[in-house]
C-alpha cells in the first residue's frame, strides 16, 4: 500500500517537473494552471504577450497610468522560443516599490508570433510583429494572476486610454466592469463572473475563450473597405489605423471618449496658481501648487467623494514682489484674499492670480527699447500713404475741372437741350477739327453750329 502511495505521489511530482520543464514556467504558475485556479498569492507569476500564438522575445515595458512616458521596468525581454507555446513570450515583473492598487500598463512590442494562425501548433515560419500591445490592470493583479497582453488587453486599453489619467479610481473602476460586460459573454477567468479578468485571462489561440467573448472574434481579421484588418494593423504597429477600425467596428457597442454619468459619486477639485506665488489646502487633502520653484512638486487635483456639505479651503500666498490679485472657481474669499473655500458638490478648478506690486504702484510704463525701428517704420509708411492720397486727391481734383470745363462749353456752344438729345457734337473729332479750321481762318466763333 504504502509502494503505491509513494508511486502515486512520485508520478504527480515527475508530471508536474515535466510539465515545468516543457513550459519553462515558474512552478507557482504551473500548480496555478493545473489547479485551474485564477488568484494566487505567492512569488511573482509569468505572464505571457501573445498576438495571435505567443510573441516570442518582445520587449515588454512597465508605466504607472499617471506617467505613461517613464518607464517603472524594463525593457524586459519576454522568453525567445520558436516551438514552445507555454513559454514563448513569457515574463516576469518585479513591480518593486509600487502599491498594489496602482494601476499599471505593461507594453509588449515586436517579437514573432510563433503561432500566427491561431491553431495551437507552432507555425514553420513566425510572424514578425511590429506593433505594440497594452494591458492595464492593478499591481496586485501583475503580482497574484497570470496575466496575457492581447489584441483584447489592447482593445480594453483603448476604450479607457482617453479617461486617464483624469478620473478617479472609483471611475476606472466602474469603467472597466463596463467594458468587460460589452466584450466578455462567460466568464473565462474562472472566478464565476464576468469582470475585467476575464480580458486579463483571455487566450487568442484558445478556441473556448473566443466562443466567450460578447463579439465575434472574427471582426478582428475580417478586412475593411481597404483591405485592413484590426489584428493586421495591430501587427503593423498602424496605430492611427486600428483606432479608426475600433471606432468603425465597436461604436455601436462603445466608445473610445466616455463621459462621466450619475454612477460616477466622485469630485474633482484641481489646483492652478497664475503668476508668482503658492497655494495649498492643507492637511487632510495635501493640494499644493508652489510656481516659485525651479521644478515644482506639487499635487494639483485629488478626486473626493461627492458631499455638498463638506467644503475645501485653500490659502495662497504670494512672493516678497507679488501680490493676491483674485481667485476663480470660490464659492467664497476672505476678505484680504488670502483664503478662499470650495464646496465639494461638483468637480471644480480653483485659480489663484498673483500680480507684481511694482505695477501697481507706480506710473504706467511703457516699454520702448524698441520703439524707435517701429515709429521710423511707421512714420515712413504714414509719409508714403498721405503723398499718395494727395496725388489721388490732386488727380481728382484735375480731372474733375476737366470735364465741368468741358461740360460748359458744350452747354455753352451747343445748348443744354441740343446736347442731351445730340451728345455727338461733343465727342466728334470731325466736328472739333472743323471748328478747330474755322478759329485759325479768322472766324472767332468756335460754337457755331452750322
Ligand atoms: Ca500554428
Ligand atoms: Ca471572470
Amino acid at each position: 500500500m504504502k509502494k503505491i502511495f509513494l508511486l502515486l505521489i512520485m508520478t504527480v511530482l515527475a508530471a508536474i517537473l515535466a510539465v515545468n520543464a516543457t513550459a519553462g514556467s515558474s512552478l507557482p504558475a504551473i500548480i496555478m494552471l493545473l489547479l485551474g485556479k485564477s488568484t494566487y498569492n505567492g512569488p511573482p507569476l509569468s505572464h505571457q504577450a501573445a498576438m495571435v500564438g505567443p510573441l516570442s522575445g518582445a520587449s515588454v515595458q512597465v508605466f504607472q497610468v499617471d506617467d505613461l512616458r517613464t518607464a517603472q521596468e524594463g525593457p524586459i525581454d519576454a522568453a525567445e522560443n520558436d516551438s514552445n507555446l507555454l513559454s514563448a513570450g513569457t515574463f516576469d515583473l518585479s513591480l518593486a516599490g509600487i502599491a498594489d492598487s496602482a494601476w499599471i500598463v505593461v507594453e509588449a512590442t515586436g517579437g514573432e508570433d510563433i503561432d500566427g494562425d491561431g491553431n495551437g501548433a507552432a507555425d514553420t515560419a513566425p510572424t514578425a510583429n511590429q506593433g505594440t500591445l497594452h494591458a492595464l490592470a492593478r499591481a496586485s493583479d501583475w503580482r497574484g494572476k497570470h496575466i496575457r497582453i492581447t489584441p483584447l488587453t489592447e482593445i480594453g486599453w483603448r476604450y479607457v486610454e482617453n479617461m486617464i489619467p483624469t478620473v478617479s479610481a472609483e471611475e476606472l473602476n466602474i469603467r472597466i466592469a463596463d467594458l468587460a460586460r460589452y466584450l466578455i459573454k462567460t466568464d473565462i477567468s474562472g472566478n464565476g463572473t464576468v469582470d475585467w479578468d476575464d480580458i486579463l485571462a483571455f487566450d487568442p489561440a484558445n478556441a473556448a475563450h473566443r466562443d466567450k467573448l460578447a463579439f465575434n472574434y472574427n471582426w478582428l481579421t475580417t478586412a475593411n473597405d481597404e483591405g485592413q484588418t484590426i489584428l493586421a494593423s495591430l501587427q503593423a504597429g498602424a496605430t492611427e489605423a486600428v483606432l479608426a477600425q475600433l471606432d468603425a467596428t465597436f461604436s455601436w457597442l462603445m466608445t473610445r471618449f466616455p463621459v462621466s454619468d450619475s454612477r460616477y459619486h466622485s469630485v474633482k477639485i484641481e489646483l492652478a496658481v497664475f503668476g508668482s506665488g503658492s497655494a495649498a489646502s492643507g492637511a487632510p487633502h495635501n493640494l499644493s501648487v508652489n510656481s516659485t520653484l525651479a521644478e515644482p512638486v506639487y499635487e494639483d487635483h485629488i478626486f473626493l467623494p461627492e458631499n455638498a456639505s463638506e467644503q475645501i479651503t485653500f490659502t495662497a500666498v504670494p512672493t516678497a514682489e507679488t501680490q493676491i490679485l483674485s481667485w476663480t472657481g470660490c464659492e467664497t474669499v476672505s476678505a484680504d484674499l488670502s483664503q478662499c473655500t470650495v464646496p465639494l458638490n461638483k468637480s471644480q478648478s480653483v485659480v489663484v492670480n498673483f500680480g507684481w506690486i511694482e505695477t501697481q504702484l507706480k506710473a504706467p510704463v511703457h516699454d520702448l527699447s524698441r520703439a524707435y525701428n517701429i515709429v521710423a517704420r511707421t512714420r515712413f509708411l504714414c509719409c508714403c500713404r498721405m503723398i499718395w492720397m494727395t496725388l489721388l486727391l490732386r488727380w481728382q481734383r484735375l480731372i474733375l475741372i476737366i470735364l465741368s470745363l468741358v461740360m460748359m462749353v458744350a452747354v455753352f456752344c451747343v445748348g443744354l437741350p441740343e446736347l442731351i438729345r445730340y451728345p455727338q457734337p461733343i465727342i466728334s473729332l470731325r466736328l472739333w477739327k472743323l471748328r478747330l479750321m474755322r478759329l485759325l481762318s479768322g472766324e472767332r466763333d468756335i460754337c457755331t453750329n452750322s
